[in-house]
């Protein structure tokens, strides 16, 4: 099923004509109404009118986290803030969270976004969708809520936390589809357990994940233990929040750009060029059709590569494979650049282990250390210590020999690292402490 059947499934020649008559338009007005454009623009020795052809977006200059930052709050904004219905505030680690403005009509195109992302995961009007993306500056509740209302499902508006009234309610309410993160998703599953809860008979079916990296080991282990269909959803509050990219039913490969609201392009996050079609690079925003905030060249710093050929649910627009990671999320141990996903996908291969980690990062002397703490399962937890340590070994080795680190590795008991109901924070890196 498609939601907006025109837009979506729109040959690509017609789609590349619409997204450039949108450009020239985006163009002409952050130019003429954000004073940080006209001086980028103007000191690239580029003007709107130079927008010919698709391929000449390239000529224009990125805008990155740091000039939200410099701007901070609104000075990005293109309308007055009479025009502004809507704040919302990514918290960000480091520096100043940055703020994002919506008019009535972002608000409407944004909730038509989700609502094609909640169709792509086969929802209708007749789900019930728990909503536990947390609701408040966070754009996962508002953005997942106000498109579940546009598709005409029930929405239960449980937000974050409070583990036990969630599974309460999951089962007296019966909704059929969840959005959440996926380590949320994980922990509600083994919550549920421990209060010997059959998670797998409830009438959940589909998960609406995302808002942080997760692997396709992790999907299957949500699956199997909430008996659901778990599909990825991505976003980000910048661009306009969730409902940028979304994972179709049918396809489960790569996740569906909605490319007539945003262009799309992967760079080298080092040089700053255009990567070739198809190779990995960082994922690259403009946003053709939003009001408050456009953003041209949006550098997200996540790491993805695109795949243009057409999925077998009949939508046109790009897929962007799953994030592996996000370029500023690097570690450098001893001069090797190691992704946190990099090391999750060594150890979900291993039997035995589960989902959760902690990767420690330290520094001995001159020395760069990595810790890895991983869970086991509680039978091999209580197996004898030699089986332990096998175990601990063979994730040295895999790691040493896949990623080219050396790291000591520590099984933990069952549920004893911490759990998270928003984003999981699995990296401690103590050198920058
Ligand atoms: O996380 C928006 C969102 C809410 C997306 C609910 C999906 C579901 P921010 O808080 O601004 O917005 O964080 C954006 O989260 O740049 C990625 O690094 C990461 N991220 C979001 N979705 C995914 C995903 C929301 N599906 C940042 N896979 C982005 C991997 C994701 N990373």
């Amino acid at each position: 099923m498609i939601f907006n059947e025109e837009f979506e499934t729109l040959p690509r020649e017609a789609l590349e004509a619409l997204q450039l008559k949108r450009l020239q338009q985006v163009a002409q007005r952050v130019y003429h109404t954000v004073g940080f454009y006209k001086k980028a623009f103007d000191e690239a020795g580029v003007t709107p009118d130079d927008i010919q052809t698709l391929e000449d977006i390239r000529k224009f200059p990125f805008t990155t986290k740091q000039d939200l930052r410099d701007n901070y709050p609104f000075g990005l904004f293109s309308v007055p803030m009479s025009s502004i219905v809507r704040l919302h505030a990514s918290s960000g680690t480091t520096g100043k969270a940055t703020v994002v403005g919506y008019t009535k009509r972002d608000i409407d195109t944004w909730s038509r976004l989700m609502a094609r992302s909640f169709v792509a995961a086969g929802l209708t009007k007749n789900d019930i969708i728990h909503n536990a993306y947390g609701y408040g500056l966070f754009t996962g509740g508002l953005g997942a809520h106000y498109g579940a209302e546009m598709l005409g499902a029930s929405v239960i508006p449980i937000s974050g936390g409070n583990t036990k009234r969630q599974i309460m309610i999951l089962q007296d309410f019966g909704p059929t589809a969840i959005c959440c993160t996926p380590s949320y998703a994980l922990y509600l599953a083994e919550q549920g357990e421990e209060l010997g809860i059959d998670m797998t008979s409830l009438k959940l079916r589909v998960g609406v994940l995302g808002a942080e990296p997760w692997s396709e080991k992790m999907r299957r282990e949500i699956e199997y233990k909430l008996n659901i269909t778990a599909l990825d959803i991505y976003g980000l509050s910048e661009v306009i929040g969730p409902g940028v990219a979304m994972e179709c039913a049918e396809g489960r490969n790569g996740l569906h750009v909605f490319e007539d609201h945003f262009i799309v392009e992967t760079i080298d996050p080092v040089t700053g060029e255009t990567v070739p079609n198809g190779a990995e690079g960082e994922l690259v925003f403009t946003t053709l059709t939003k009001e408050a905030f456009p953003l041209i060249r949006y550098r997200t710093r996540d790491m993805s590569r695109l795949m243009k050929e057409p999925c077998r649910c009949g939508r046109t627009v790009a897929r962007m494979a799953r994030i592996t990671g996000r370029s500023d999320d690097m570690l450098i141990i001893r001069g090797v650049n190691v992704f946190p996903s990099q090391i999750e996908q060594v150890l979900l291969d291993i039997e035995g282990l589960e989902p959760h980690y902690e990767l420690i990062v330290d520094r001995d002397g001159t020395l760069d250390t990595l810790e890895i703490k991983v869970e086991v399962r509680e039978a091999i937890f209580s197996d004898e210590v030699r089986t332990l340590q096998k175990i601990e070994r063979r994730i040295a080795k895999d790691v040493k020999d896949y990623l080219g680190v050396t790291a000591a590795v520590k099984l933990v008991e069952p549920k004893s690292l911490q759990r998270f109901e928003e984003k999981a924070q699995r990296v401690i890196d103590k050198r920058s402490i």
